[in-house]
């Protein structure tokens, strides 16, 4: 029999490469929410995958980039104190972009580390054999890697040989979480993300980094439950933006978008706590609080 490994695995890239996707492919379950803005994933999750033989935890990671905010240099630290902690790294490349500077600040770091890295070249659906070939030749002279995977998150091309790659870099070790635990992420927090990932979809310019969500309560709606059904909560969500233009925005022509988003998230909500809620949001200003470390304190950064 071969012996039982476990360990951790980074993910780390560049804002909006397919990190988070990537997780939640590798985990078979949605843990981390995603979106085509960059800087979506402001804290690390840990996701793990569970095998006969072993157990991975990933972590996904915010992507990492040059700071523009205070918020920016936080997530960046973040990423930096937990590369330090991991038994390897799985640095993702987007396929369907050239390596940049971006993709070289980040193997600047990397190259620093003493841990295995696997060059991850992600979204390889979006693009044709050529310039697969190519961009894979262009990862493999960025750095020294200790393996070079293409895989589609979306179709979950090769993401099974990947698990396969990532454990082969684990060292022998007992399982760190229990058999069919996907997550540690606390269920208010994922209630908070799945609301933030809701409003995300269709809003542009600077207001996704304008925005943070925090749950203020959940609890039982009173009388409910009596009918032997479990107890509808009531969740109660904070969205935070910055400028009154804003929240307008956030809101919508007669509170239009805002339901919209309510309606979106309470159906991730329900699945997510296996109960029927009635969904609170209220979209409050916090003055440019990603430059403040008041209010990042406050919003939990
Ligand atoms: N076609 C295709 N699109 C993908 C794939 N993986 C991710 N995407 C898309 O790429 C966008 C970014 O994905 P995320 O997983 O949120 O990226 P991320 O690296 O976690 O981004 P940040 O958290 O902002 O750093 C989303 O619109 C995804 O749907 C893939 O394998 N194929
Ligand atoms: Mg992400």
């Amino acid at each position: 029999m071969t012996e039982f490994r476990s360990g951790f695995a980074c993910v780390v890239g560049r804002p909006n490469a397919g990190k988070s996707t990537l997780t939640n492919a590798l985990v078979g379950q949605k843990v981390a929410i995603t979106s085509g803005r960059p800087q979506t994933t402001r804290h690390t999750i840990r996701g793990i995958v569970h095998r006969e033989d072993a157990q991975l935890v990933l972590v996904d990671t915010p992507g990492l980039h040059r700071p523009r905010t205070l918020l920016g240099e936080r997530l960046n630290d973040l990423v930096r104190d937990t590369l330090s902690e991991v038994d390897v790294v799985l640095f993702c490349l987007p396929a369907d972009q050239k390596v940049g500077p971006g993709d070289r600040f980040i193997a600047a770091e990397l190259a620093r580390l003493e841990v295995p890295v696997i060059a991850v070249v992600t979204k390889s659906d979006v693009v044709g054999r050529g310039r697969l070939a190519e961009h894979l030749l262009m990862v493999s002279q960025l750095g020294e890697w200790a393996d070079i995977v293409p895989v589609s998150a979306v179709e979950g091309y090769q993401v099974d040989v990947l698990v396969d790659v990532v454990i082969g870099h684990l060292p022998p070790g007992p399982a760190l979480y229990p058999d069919g635990e996907l997550t540690d992420e606390p269920e208010t927090v994922m209630v908070a993300e799945l609301v933030r990932e809701a409003a995300l979809e269709g809003v542009r310019d600077e207001l996704p980094h304008s925005l943070a969500v925090v749950v203020d309560e959940i609890v039982p709606r009173e009388g409910s439950g009596s009918d032997g059904r479990p107890p509808m909560l009531d969740v109660r969500v904070n969205l935070f933006v910055e400028r009154d233009s804003q929240k307008a925005i956030i809101i919508g022509k007669g509170g239009e978008r805002l339901r919209a988003v309510g309606t979106q998230a309470r159906q991730g909500i329900e699945a997510l706590l296996g109960t029927r809620i009635f969904l609170d949001l209220h979209v409050k200003v916090a003055k440019d609080w990603q430059r403040d470390p008041k209010q990042l304190g406050r919003l939990g950064f």
